[in-house]
């Protein structure tokens, strides 16, 4: 028999069917029912201090983990805050569930207290979005959301549950299958056009791989690395890509693009095959479009039949999961020395490795990331946007899929340290740091407080330059040194923020100082803020100006 529960009830006998563990929010008025059956039940619910984090929080959790992020809002304000970090999973293909508290449906439309109309507000931002006006179609719903948001491409889907369909009683089922018409992601790449990408790989002279976030989404790391070493081919990454494929192996270029590295460019430049997996020739990377790879074809891989020729034309497009497309492609590849290119490409990277000024006469930046390289390989980093985020990107090595967390698509101020919570609450036994920026970090330090209060001990590296770091690099080259607006002044000292929010505050003027800081840190077992003091004038290079062809680099003189 099928017994009767309320709709916030089933809400919380829906989350457990789907192995929630563990909900980032703030309640409301509009949640109220929820939030009281949740009060009884085993999922853990994290109040954090902004709606906005909530969603990063889940963010993070999902790009650590691999499951799908849940976090939940109130009604109106409550639900607005959410959409910064939506759009941000969005952009990102990160797969979570936003709830979001509604007002009674009788009072829909009606401008009624904290209403906001927020399937209409995200619904550019969100793979799917449901008003549930019916109680009894809450379970199908819920069952609906996770499935949609965690196959195919994943991204997040925005439930909206008004107050009185939490409180109306259904009878509950859970649907056992998921069936929505038209909606199939094609996960097999179509056999004749791997035929295909097989023989241009044979035949290509000068090939390299252009891996993206699709392949840490797919789990298909090892699979690339089978590619990569039996075709000997040179993989480069895009910022979501980093750690697809180890950076520490002899095959690897680093990161291509706008602050990739040289060499990476130009392999970019001269190939005659992009075999490009799972990433979307972002703008950051193609740079001007007419001089991007002028000799290669193009081979791409991708899930999102819509991503396929969408900037850049593709000579051979496979639609499919990258695991499953590169385990067939494998079958029919054989080995293939490329020693002339290979030859080539290690002469770019004697001639034109990352380099910036080791004397240790101001503390630098990207010293900074290599020590904290050095002390925890395998650390789980997150970045917020800005220089920081690029000097990170540029000299972190990762080695492992999921170790680094970054807002890529969307360039997001703040994320970094509610997604580093997401992520240590995702994966508790490892050691998460999040690199920010002094004016990032601004944005969303109020999270401190969710850390300490539930024990998340993550780790905040502040590059502290005093400016808005990345704009005034740009106002330096491109706009004559007028430094409009990016002075940050009169910043908190950081020390005293953190202890203020009862975490630890250290602060570093010394490259000496250096590698205490962070093993203290990183081995207090308490929330951290290390405020590093460096070069105010230091710029991430090198650069590709906005615009230029990626070959066109601007880097240290000399
Ligand atoms: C929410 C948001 N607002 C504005 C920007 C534009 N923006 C990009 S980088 C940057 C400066 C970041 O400064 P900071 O966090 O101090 O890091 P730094 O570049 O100095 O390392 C700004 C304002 C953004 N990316 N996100």
């Amino acid at each position: 028999m099928v017994s009767k529960i309320s709709g916030a009830e089933a809400f919380v006998e829906c989350l457990r069917k789907e192995n929630v563990e563990v909900i980032f929010g703030i309640p409301g008025g509009s949640l109220l029912p929820i939030h009281d059956e949740l009060y009884d039940s085993s999922i853990r619910h994290i109040l954090v201090r902004h709606e906005q984090c909530a969603a990063h929080m889940a963010d993070g959790y999902a790009r650590a983990t691999g499951r799908t992020g849940v976090c939940m809002a109130t009604s109106g304000p409550g639900a607005t805050n959410l959409v910064t970090g939506i759009a941000n999973a969005y952009m990102d293909s990160v797969p979570m569930v936003a709830f979001t508290g509604q007002v009674p449906t009788s009072m829909i439309g009606n401008d009624a207290f904290q209403e906001a109309d927020i399937t209409g507000i995200t619904l550019p931002i969100t793979k799917i979005n449901y008003l549930i006006k019916n109680a009894n179609h809450l379970p199908k719903t819920i069952r609906e959301a996770f499935c949609i948001a965690s196959t195919g491409r994943p991204g997040p889907v925005l439930v909206d549950i008004p107050k009185d369909v939490q409180i109306t009683e259904i009878e509950f089922e859970y649907p056992k299958t998921f069936d929505l018409r038209g909606y199939k992601p094609t996960i097999e790449g179509h056999p004749l056009q791997i035929k295909r990408a097989i023989k241009a790989i044979t035949d290509a002279e000068r090939p390299i791989v252009y891996a993206g976030g699709g392949v840490i989404i797919s789990n298909a790391s090892e699979e690339l690395r089978a590619l990569a070493e039996l075709t000997l081919t040179p993989v480069m990454t895009t910022l979501l890509g980093k750690g697809a494929f180890p950076e520490n192996h002899p095959l690897s270029l680093g990161m291509v693009g706008m602050h990739g590295t040289k060499y990476a460019n130009y392999a970019m430049t001269e190939t005659d095959l992009i075999i490009a997996v799972g990433a979307r020739f972002d703008d950051r990377v193609t740079g001007k479009l007419d001089a991007f790879a002028p000799n290669a074809k193009v081979i791409h891989i991708d899930i999102d039949p819509a991503e396929i020729s969408k900037s850049v034309s593709v000579t051979i497009p496979i639609v499919g999961d990258a695991k499953s497309v590169l385990k067939e492609m494998i079958k029919g590849l054989r080995e293939k020395p490329r020693i002339e290119w290979l030859k080539k490409i290690e002469e770019w990277k004697t001639e034109f490795p990352l380099r910036y000024d080791r004397s240790g006469k101001t503390l630098k930046p990207q010293f900074i990331i290599e020590q904290i390289h050095e002390l925890c390989p395998d650390a789980i980093i997150a970045t917020e946007v800005g220089q920081c985020q690029m000097w990170a990107a540029q000299y972190f090595k990762c080695t492992k899929p999921r170790s680094f967390i970054s807002s890529g698509g969307l360039g997001t101020m703040g994320y970094g340290f509610p997604a580093a919570i997401g992520a240590k609450v995702g994966c508790p036994d490892k050691t998460v740091i999040d690199i920010a920026g002094d004016g990032s970090f601004q944005m969303t330090c109020q999270e401190l407080a969710t850390a300490v209060l539930n024990d998340v001990p993550v780790t905040v590296a502040i590059l502290n330059n005093g400016f808005l770091g990345m704009v005034r690099q740009w106002q330096e080259l491109f706009y004559d040194k007028r430094y409009a607006a990016t002075y940050l002044g009169a910043s908190p000292d950081f020390t005293k923020l953190a202890e203020a929010y009862g975490a630890l505050g250290i602060e570093v003027r010394k490259p000496s100082e250096v590698k205490s800081a962070i093993e203290e840190a990183v081995t207090s077992d308490k929330p951290a803020v290390i405020d590093f003091k460096i070069d105010p004038e230091e710029n991430v290079l090198p650069m590709v100006p906005a615009g230029a062809a990626i070959n066109e680099i601007i880097d240290y003189e000399g």
